[in-house]
């Protein structure tokens, strides 16, 4: 009714004076706003409540139904620390003030082993299939301000959390960046960028790196993890180039596969000098190794890390890895005795399997020793407490590992891919199927050639493991059929070169036969693409969306065209439901259970579901009862099940 007085005002009837009437009565456009919010929100709401949630992956309810408990960080005095400001000591402030050459030379000087933390990015990507809100992160922002304000940076963006945010939460990754950098001024930010694969699963062009990466650093990351699936020193340059080119911090990165202390398996230690000879030659800050699979074992991180010690003097090196084993700990204190700056650690709630390790262990391993990372273990405790209740908030996405998966040696599955395929399995009922998958993808890789396996080359492995366990194909198969089976696409745009060149060249004639004529190419694949025709694209969007068209809407929109026009569509439907707490993202409330959201600040509805109507056989829909900051608001949804 306020909308319909609106618009036949006379004032709007006339028409000849509607910008002075915006100017002036700006009120009632915020209204209309946010009365425009609350009804597609109800629309959101209203659906949950007849059909249950629709997000991919979600399997069952959340376990946690109550108030979520936000801890209390205390001084060593005993006082309540005051976290309504967030905290002014940290990291970051060198590299504001003096750059990402003086923060690298800070960090090298530094007397103890620091830590990343991953619990805002890897650690949900490897446990929780990336799911974690950005409301989660944001109730937890400021106390994770004081309490990790000694870490050299928090990890919080990039890899998948970009795809996912959009897909699947229908957030913007942008949004996220900015919310969070609001609240923690102090900790460096860190992002996972796939090189020139940016944070999509094959090659762009190199304009929508660059521009991708200055988008980033705009709205608040400091230190970029750069690497290359395929270790490749072409395609690794081009992320090098783009970051150097933002300002930000150039974490130049080695990926770790296989056993270096084996001396029968292709990656060796000469082969990982080299690397960091050319990394070195880029001209990075800061030298990243990372051990996607956890596959470094603690004797050959202490001879790989002391290997580039050695050598690199002055470079700093920060180390990653996954639990998948269980040797984390262990091999990041070896890492940390052997000269590494940097080691990579997870909330305890958060951690273990195919996530990190655990921060308290490592803190407890290098406890009363030099390398002690300078932090305080009562606040990483107590940090934790959030994080244990939010692992039971998003147990709809858990992939119940069990323990440490030794075979991990011989397969080498990434940490989020093995929990991903883990969930699928079980999810498709293929629960006996697993053994048989992992043994697939330890022969799909040798088929490839051995490769280094990270995204996007560890899909392109996984997706030929599962095509061979569907159709029952053994190596010999593949190798005799490969001129007639339909490979999956990710196969062959790896065969085509699309995500650059592997170390000791393409399997043949698997290669040629399997690809039937398409292209091969030999050099990186941005030397054949298109540059993105960045004004074209603003245009495009400003047609199919209206509105402004932001820097980062063109950026996501090169990266995943359709995802993100999907999220656009979504969004136009039921609004902005990143303020949604998880709770009723994902599941409908209780009867009369009331809660609330906060649509902007200031701008609190309270909400409570009444009822929900019976199905009326004519239309096929419900209707929806909810209370509505004390009114009554009705919704008709249509019963999907
Ligand atoms: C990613 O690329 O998302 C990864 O986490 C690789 O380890
Ligand atoms: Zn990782």
């Amino acid at each position: 009714p306020f909308l319909a007085s609106l618009l036949t005002h006379p004032t709007f009837i006339e028409g000849n004076c509607w910008t002075t009437f915006i100017d002036d009565t700006p009120q009632l456009f915020d209204l209309i706003g946010s009365q425009n919010r609350a009804q597609k929100l109800l629309a959101y709401l209203g659906d949950i409540a007849v059909n249950g949630s629709s997000i991919k992956g979600q399997i069952g309810e959340p376990k946690f139904k109550g108030e979520i408990i936000i801890p209390t960080l205390y001084d060593e005095a005993g006082q309540k620390i005051d976290v309504s400001q967030p905290c002014a000591k940290g990291w970051r402030h060198i590299i504001l003030e003096d750059g990402p050459k003086a923060f690298a030379k800070a960090v090298r000087n530094y007397k103890g082993c620091l830590l990343m933390d991953t619990t805002w990015r890897d650690a949900h990507q490897s446990l929780l299939a990336t799911r974690v809100r950005t409301v989660d992160l944001l109730n937890i922002a400021k106390e994770t301000s004081h309490a990790l304000s000694n870490l050299f940076s928090l990890e919080c963006w990039g890899g998948a959390t970009f795809d996912v945010a959009m897909r699947f939460l229908y957030e913007d990754p942008w949004d996220r960046l900015r919310k969070m950098r609001k609240l923690i001024p102090n900790i460096p930010f860190q992002m996972l960028l796939r090189g020139a694969n940016g944070v999509a699963y094959a090659s762009l062009p190199d304009n929508a790196i660059e521009h991708f990466v200055e988008q980033a650093k705009k709205n608040g990351v400091d230190i970029f993890r750069v690497f290359d699936a395929l270790n490749d020193i072409n395609q690794l340059e081009v992320g090098i180039r783009a970051v150097q080119k933002a300002g930000g911090v150039t974490e130049g990165t080695i990926c770790y596969s296989g056993d270096m202390l084996n001396p029968k398996k292709k990656y060796n230690l000469p082969y990982y000098l080299d690397l960091v000879d050319k990394l070195v030659a880029l001209d990075i800050d800061i030298l990243g190794i990372k051990d996607m699979a956890g596959v470094l074992k603690p004797h050959a991180a202490t001879l790989l890390v002391g290997s580039i010690r050695k050598k690199y003097p002055d470079l700093p090196i920060h180390v990653h890895t996954h639990d998948s084993a269980g040797t984390g700990v262990a091999s990041m204190v070896a890492c940390a005795q052997a000269g590494a700056d940097v080691v990579d650690a997870a909330t305890d709630s958060m951690s273990g399997m195919t996530s990190q390790p655990s921060i308290n262990a490592i803190l407890a391993s290098l406890e009363g020793s030099d390398l002690d990372p300078g932090l305080n273990v009562q606040h990483v405790r107590a940090l934790d407490t959030y994080w244990s209740q939010l692992r039971l908030l998003y147990s709809p996405f858990e992939a119940h590992l069990t323990g440490p998966d030794p075979e991990v040696y011989e397969h080498e599955i990434p940490g989020g891919q093995l929990t991903n395929m883990m969930f699928q399995a079980s999810q498709l009922g293929l629960g006996s199927q697993w053994l048989e998958t992992k043994k697939a993808y330890e022969q799909a890789n040798d088929l490839l050639g051995d490769i280094v396996k990270v995204t996007p080359t560890s899909k392109v492995v996984g997706d030929l493991a599962q095509f061979m366990v569907s159709n029952k194909l053994s190596p010999e198969d593949v190798k005799a059929r490969a001129g007639e089976l339909d490979f999956p696409e990710s196969v062959l745009e790896f065969f085509e070169g699309m995500m650059g060149q592997p170390y000791g060249g393409f399997p043949e004639p698997l290669r040629t036969n399997a690809l039937r004529g398409r292209r091969k190419l030999d050099k990186r694949p941005g030397l054949f693409l298109e540059p993105v025709d960045f004004a074209k694209v603003r245009r495009e969007l400003g047609r199919k969306f209206g509105g402004p068209v932001t820097e980062c809407d063109v950026a996501s929109y090169v990266m995943y065209p359709k995802v993100f026009e999907d999220y656009k569509k979504f969004v136009n439907k039921y609004g902005d439901l990143s303020v949604l707490p998880t709770r009723y993202f994902l599941s409908k409330p209780e009867i009369g259970e009331e809660f609330h959201v906060e649509l902007e600040k200031g701008k609190v509805l309270i909400l409570k579901l009444l009822a929900v109507g019976p199905l009326s056989e004519n239309t096929g829909q419900r209707e929806v009862f909810y209370e509505m900051n004390g009114e009554v608001r009705q919704v008709t949804v249509d019963d999907k099940k």
